[in-house]
């Protein structure tokens, strides 16, 4: 994981840091999509065509367009495509996707620019690797059951899970964060469960000393995120889950920069015997 490491160099997390991180963690691989010439034509075609349309719907001024220019420039300077695309075009995209097939299967979100592919397995019941300062503050027990959409138990599925610390930063996209901490792959037991204890997330700023932050500055948004959980749910021969799980009454939850959150995705966690919060969320997994 060298290569998505050295990005950050300075002290203080930076938009251009995990800007840059998540950029070249996202170009590790190699991406080709079959796209005929005759379905390209169309999709560019329209594309152009509703630009054209909100340049003269809104009669857009030489200066508009320089700044535009510019704007994109920089998002590539400080690496935040990745940024910018996931929290404004992703769930779109996602919608579209989960549409196209008839799933009944549990409902999925974006994944967002800071997954991590192949993080350390961890065993079904299991506490997330943490720093004693992520320990200080609210902890969570995340359990659950993967099965198949007949409710029988998929032991052996993965769960990885990848979360912010209470300051909003993810391991590998900020300075100073042990490698694969508050990530994991934990793997189910034989009846599909699992049993997580972590870091309650807080609510998240995204990085808004860059590019995504003057655009969402320039219209008066705020950058924020409520707080979330990303998954990813995986068992040979089932169609994998990527989501995230919200806090119901959380901050956020209704006004989500990234438009992320569904009524199903929001958790309701209570006391539990051993004093800590608890959650049960299941994952009801569609044939492949
Ligand atoms: C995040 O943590 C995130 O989940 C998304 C979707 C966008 C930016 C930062
Ligand atoms: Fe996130």
């Amino acid at each position: 994981m060298s290569e998505v490491n050295t990005t950050q160099t300075g002290q203080d997390p930076t938009a251009k840091g995990s800007g840059n991180a998540a950029t070249a963690a996202f170009q590790n691989h190699i991406y080709k999509s079959d796209t005929s010439k005759e379905r390209a034509n169309e999709i560019y075609t329209d594309l152009l065509k509703a630009i054209a349309d909100v340049a003269h719907k809104h009669q857009v001024t030489y200066d508009e367009y320089r700044v535009l220019k510019d704007w994109m420039i920089k998002v590539g300077e400080y690496g935040e495509w990745p940024l910018w695309l996931d929290v404004f075009v992703e769930h779109e995209i996602e919608e579209i996707n989960y549409n196209r097939h008839d799933y009944t299967g549990t409902k999925g979100s974006i994944e967002g620019p800071y997954y991590v592919p192949d993080a350390p397995e961890l065993p079904w019941k299991t506490t997330m690797p943490m720093r004693e300062s992520d320990k200080q503050s609210e902890q969570l027990i995340f359990k659950g059951q993967v099965t198949d959409i007949d409710g029988n138990g998929l032991g052996g599925a993965t769960v990885e899970l990848w979360h912010a610390d209470e300051e909003g930063y993810y391991s590998q996209y900020a300075p100073g964060i042990p490698e694969w901490n508050l990530r994991g792959t934990i793997v189910t037991n034989e009846n599909g469960e699992y049993e997580i204890t972590t870091v309650k997330p807080a609510p998240y700023m995204i990085p808004h000393d860059g590019p995504t932050g003057w655009f969402i500055a320039s219209y008066g948004g705020h950058p924020w995120r409520p707080a979330h959980l990303h998954l990813r749910v995986k068992q040979p021969g089932f169609r994998e889950i990527t989501t995230q799980l919200y806090f119901r009454g959380g901050d956020y939850v209704d006004n989500d920069v990234a438009t992320a959150v569904k009524p199903e995705l929001i958790l309701d966690p209570t006391p539990g015997e051993s004093g800590l919060d608890e959650v049960t969320y299941n994952f009801a997994l569609d044939k492949s």
